[in-house]
């Protein structure tokens, strides 16, 4: 019987996948935007069960991303390749370096410096080598130049390789691959929206020329209800059995019209055969490329931190800044101390250490000691969109920022010190009509007795794409608005997860 997995691989804001192989290892690199540490770096030895391994960028020498870096600005798509027995990276800094390499013989990290290329425009690089070593940097556009890995030098003039099926619009997220006889040119067209989709051409060296084929896009939702949508930005794989793979990105609209999507874009599996020398891919829903692997999606269980290590798991990110310069776990033992800067989640630089919401419907549970500060747990979009409770002397109050509109929704007392703070969110499961939206928000303080008050539930459409804009997805977290903000744990729990043995249950 074959196999069904459940997509997606890797849940949550997880955009603009590349995946190489090496030996039996399978390595993912995502796009991280103005979220430091950046490019989550995933391992695999079946492509369905994935777990992050580091960041590719996790230090200030690597990453600068300016205070004036915009929310969906930084780092865009990365290509991680496997080479002459290193791993390759490269991505573009869109608000600072442009496009930069980094390198590394374990791709856990460390990573190198940055090798910068400031002579290869666009977005979206690719490497490629050809048989004689030559390295190919190929972008949006289509564009591509021949360059050196090692220093950034380029050689000849850029030339404009395809520009995709005609009448498409944004032909990017290029990838070159040498295969049998041909080099193939793997290309995402139609914009990252609804219209998003995946085409091919061929040809017989890795500067083309290339035709079409035939079958163009080989992979698209347009047009259809599949509940995944806006498919594209894809790239290839050959498993050890010689199976061929496709990592892409999806979203998951939910709610009624036009369907609102919360988790950003998020990475997802489908498996390829090759007919007439073109790829066909298969649906969204196929057979385990390594049998034996239990069928469970990314991420099924609860996690718990208890900041009880010196070092913070690598799915925690801050804004622009490494979390390790925003908080601390030496101030409290097995406490995490933020400091806040005395604005609030409005600001670009607030201290926030959050992680993706990776479900769309789950439980997130902090114990928080306000001390003499004020904070809490947010749900953030942006900075112009973002829900929060937050406590401060004896007060938790439930706080909505949606574009313009800041405004105090409801607000009780607390007892002083640390105090339980919970938000529910909750997937849509009917619509009562076709302008029900996606998700439900709501946000309590447990009490001593373990019942929970709940200061408010909010509408979650206001904290999607569709309305918000932008290429990221919700990050939930800890923040510090002002003064010192302490937290002992940190409980992330999917609807249905196994329980993790938490008293509170
Ligand atoms: C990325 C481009 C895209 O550079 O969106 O979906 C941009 N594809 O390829 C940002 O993720």
């Amino acid at each position: 019987m074959a196999d069904v997995i459940a997509n997606p691989v890797i849940p949550g804001f997880h955009p603009d996948p590349s995946v190489c192989r090496a030996g039996a290892d399978y390595y993912l690199a995502c796009s991280s935007f103005e979220y430091f540490p950046g490019v989550p770096i995933f391992h695999s030895r079946d492509l369905v069960h994935w777990t992050q391994i580091g960041n590719a960028l996790d230090r200030p020498s690597q990453l600068r991303l300016p205070p004036g870096t915009v929310s969906s600005g930084g780092i865009y798509a990365p290509t991680l390749r496997h080479h002459d027995g290193r791993f390759w990276l490269i991505t573009t800094n869109v608000q600072g370096d442009g496009n930069l390499l980094v390198t590394a013989t374990d791709p856990a990290g460390p990573w190198s410096d940055p090798i910068r290329l400031p002579a290869v425009g666009g977005i979206d690089p690719d490497l490629a080598w050809d048989e004689d070593g030559n390295c190919w940097c190929t972008y949006a556009g289509v564009g591509q130049v021949r360059i050196d890995p090692r220093t950034g030098e380029t050689f000849g003039e850029p030339r404009r390789i395809w520009s995709g099926t005609p009448g498409a619009k944004a032909p990017e997220a290029p990838h070159l691959y040498r295969i049998g006889e041909y080099w193939y040119l793997l290309i995402a067209e139609g914009g990252t929206e609804r219209g998003h989709g995946v085409s091919i051409a061929r040809g017989r060296t890795p500067a083309g020329p290339f035709e079409p084929c035939p079958a163009n896009p080989i992979l698209t939702h347009r047009g259809t209800d599949h509940p995944v949508q806006n498919t594209g930005h894809a790239d290839l794989v050959q498993a050890p059995d010689d199976s061929w793979w496709m990592v892409l990105l999806g979203v998951r609209p939910r709610g009624g019209t036009p369907g609102w999507h919360v988790l950003g874009r998020e990475t997802f599996l489908a498996a390829v055969s090759w007919v007439d020398g073109w790829p066909v891919v298969g649906g969204l829903s196929t057979r385990l490329p390594a049998p034996g692997w239990p069928l469970l999606p990314g991420g099924a269980d609860a996690v718990r931190d208890d900041f009880d290590l010196s070092e913070l798991h690598p799915r925690w990110i801050s804004l622009r800044h490494r979390p390790a310069d925003l908080c601390t776990t030496k101030d409290r033992t097995g406490w995490l101390t933020l400091q806040g800067g005395g604005g609030s989640l409005d600001d670009l630089d607030v201290t926030f250490v959050g992680r993706r919401q990776q479900h769309l419907s789950c439980r997130v549970r902090a114990l928080v000691d306000p001390a003499e500060g004020r904070g809490g747990l947010a749900v953030r979009l942006d900075e112009h969109h973002h829900y929060e409770i937050e406590v401060a002397t004896g007060e938790a109050l439930l706080i909505s920022r949606i574009g313009p509109l800041r405004s105090v929704v409801a607000r009780r007392p607390v007892p002083t010190g640390p105090v339980v703070l919970r938000v529910e969110v909750t997937a849509t499961e009917s619509l009562s009509d076709a302008r029900t939206g996606p998700d439900t928000l709501s946000f309590g303080v447990e009490e001593p007795d373990g019942t929970t008050t709940t200061l408010g539930t909010l509408d979650g459409r206001y904290l999607s794409t569709e309305v918000a804009g932008g290429f990221t997805g919700r990050v939930i977290g800890m923040y510090a608005a002002a003064g010192t903000v302490h937290f002992d744990w940190f409980d992330y729990r999917p609807a249905g997860a196994t329980t993790n043995g938490d008293p509170g249950e």
